[in-house]
């Protein structure tokens, strides 16, 4: 371990230059074995830096029913990630006498993304486990979202769970909705963003048969570079095509990210506009699909979405006004959607960014596949929850899964006959504006309300209410980021010009009081 390096376990897990950190990978192998022994079930280990550059590099712990490390070991996570070598060995027994971690068995779960250093940091992880006994399961190359699939299918009980049994289930589940609606037309174009998801979808299509879906697969990685100019981030940020891709009017286009845990649509117009369709209309879509078939099957069940304060101001109209829907809004971060999501019956999660999925009580389930057969229901209320029911499976309940939430988009689309076009315009969204802007200590800002309020340093937040009352539809709100060293600044507006400059007047804002470094932010 290098002197004077600290690092922390952020909202998902440790990411930095992949550069010196095997140390960190070493660690998360043995605190994963820890945890196992605890939670007598076996643990898994991600090593991934997602969206970020290939140069990155990273690594989360996934608790055995395939959701987020609980957060209550974040903090034993960081500790033992920052202690010298010579500290590390009181560290771990302080950890396994303050957690009370019996001598038992261990098993942990280790995968990868495509990244050039993942092979030999996912070897520290195994060298890091095996040094507590722990049986290590070394899966390769995978999705994130394939490892918390398999690692909770093993721990509920199916101990011969592999990939290729995730290919089969999400396969079948897809064919056998599609048996009840119509069959596709049109091809799907797919940017992998050169990631481990290419070859992923590549067997999921096969799975599914050409006639079914077509799906074509853009950015495989066999010549480009991982997440560069492409990819789910890319896309969303920039607000333009991934680079060199050709686009027709009313295609259908798509984009994960480096880890396939990340999906959003975008398109073109007639007039050639680009058109992004990110997690909001995805939740949209979802959400509204559920409710309708909810509805044509008589089925009575509490039925959420959770955004964040990124979601865009239309599509929250859409939903709460237009929809009645109910809503729920929480801080950034997968864990915190998730664990929203779970005190619905339904919970349909999703950040702007793309990252999302749906969540179901199994007593829900249940009751939908009951309602599918019901001899006193009609054959329309029946046939609704059938729908429902097969919709519902495609959907890895685990965590947001680009592959799945892809098929789901699609069978959406194809039940309901609808090209892209009629998608995009179930609302459209107000002009938006992200920003980032550099301070002495990021932490010295504090926000409430589920972000969308600062709460220190106190002048900010008055200055922002005066900024944003200037503009028309205006919403503006900063945080600090948990993944970069910056501020984050979040703007939106009635036109594109207004929602940019008062991106700027925040961005300034942030910069006086919050304790700005570097050139002032001017765009
Ligand atoms: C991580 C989070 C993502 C969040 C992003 C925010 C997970 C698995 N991922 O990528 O949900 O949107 O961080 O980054 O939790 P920021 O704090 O730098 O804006
Ligand atoms: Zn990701």
């Amino acid at each position: 371990k290098p002197d004077n390096v600290r690092v922390s376990y952020g909202t998902a897990g440790f990411r930095g230059n992949a550069s010196g950190m095997e140390y960190v990978f070493f660690r998360m192998g043995m605190l994963a074995a820890l945890r196992s022994k605890l939670k007598e079930a076996a643990i898994g280990v991600m090593v991934t830096a997602s969206h970020n550059p290939e140069h990155d590099n990273g690594v989360k712990l996934i608790d055995p029913q395939g959701e987020m490390l609980a957060q209550s070991w974040e903090s034993l996570a960081t500790a033992l990630a920052n202690v010298t070598n010579d500290q590390l060995i009181e560290q771990l027994k302080q950890i396994i006498d303050s957690q009370k971690i019996p001598l038992s068995n261990a098993s942990v779960f280790i995968a990868r993304d495509s990244r050039p250093s993942s092979l030999s940091l996912s070897r520290a992880v195994l060298d890091g486990a095996s040094a507590f006994g722990a049986t290590c399961h070394d899966h390769g190359l995978l999705t994130t979202p394939q490892l918390h699939y398999i690692l909770a299918c093993y721990n509920g009980g199916d101990i011969k769970v592999d990939e290729e049994h995730y290919y089969q289930n999400y396969a079948s589940a897809f064919k056998a909705l599609l048996n009840v609606v119509s069959l596709f037309t049109s091809p799907v174009t797919v940017d992998c963003a050169n990631g481990v998801g290419a070859a992923k979808l590549t067997k999921l299509a096969e799975r599914i048969g050409a006639n079914i879906i077509d799906i074509v697969v853009y950015n495989d990685g066999q010549s480009g570079k991982l997440n560069e100019n492409c990819g789910a981030d890319y896309v969303k940020v920039q607000q333009r095509a991934p680079a060199g891709l050709n686009m027709e009017p009313f295609h259908r286009y798509a984009s994960f990210d480096g880890d396939a845990d990340r999906l959003i649509y975008y398109t073109l117009d007639s007039d050639c506009n680009f058109i992004l369709l990110d997690g909001d209309k995805i939740a949209a879509l979802f959400a509204t699909y559920i409710r309708d078939n909810l509805k044509k099957a008589s089925i009575n069940l509490r039925l959420g979405i959770i955004q964040t304060a990124y979601a865009n101001g239309n599509s929250t109209n859409f939903l709460i006004n237009q929809q009645n829907i109910e809503i729920a809004c929480t801080p950034t971060g997968v864990k915190y959607l998730h664990e929203k999501a779970l005190t619905f019956d339904i919970g349909v999660y999703f950040e702007a960014n793309g990252h999302g999925t749906i969540t179901v009580n199994q007593e829900c389930k249940n009751k939908i596949s009951a309602a599918a057969f019901d001899p006193n229901k009609s054959a329309e209320e029946r046939f609704a929850a059938k729908k429902l029911k097969l919709f519902l499976d495609i959907i890895n309940q685990t965590v947001g899964d680009a592959m799945c939430d892809l098929l789901a988009v699609e069978a959406i689309l194809q039940d309901k006959n609808w090209s892209v076009k009629e998608w995009y315009r179930i609302y459209t969204e107000l002009p938006n504006r992200q920003a980032k802007v550099q301070v002495a200590d990021r932490r010295i800002i504090e926000t409430g309300d589920a972000e969308r309020k600062v709460i220190l340093p106190s002048m900010l937040q008055p200055a922002i209410d005066e900024l944003v009352r200037k503009y028309p539809s205006g919403r503006s709100f900063v945080r600090p980021s948990g993944t970069e060293d910056v501020v984050r600044v979040y703007a939106e507006a009635n036109t594109q010009e207004n929602a940019d400059d008062l991106a700027q007047q925040v961005s300034l804002a942030v910069y006086n009081i919050g304790g700005g470094v570097g050139k002032k932010p001017l765009f």
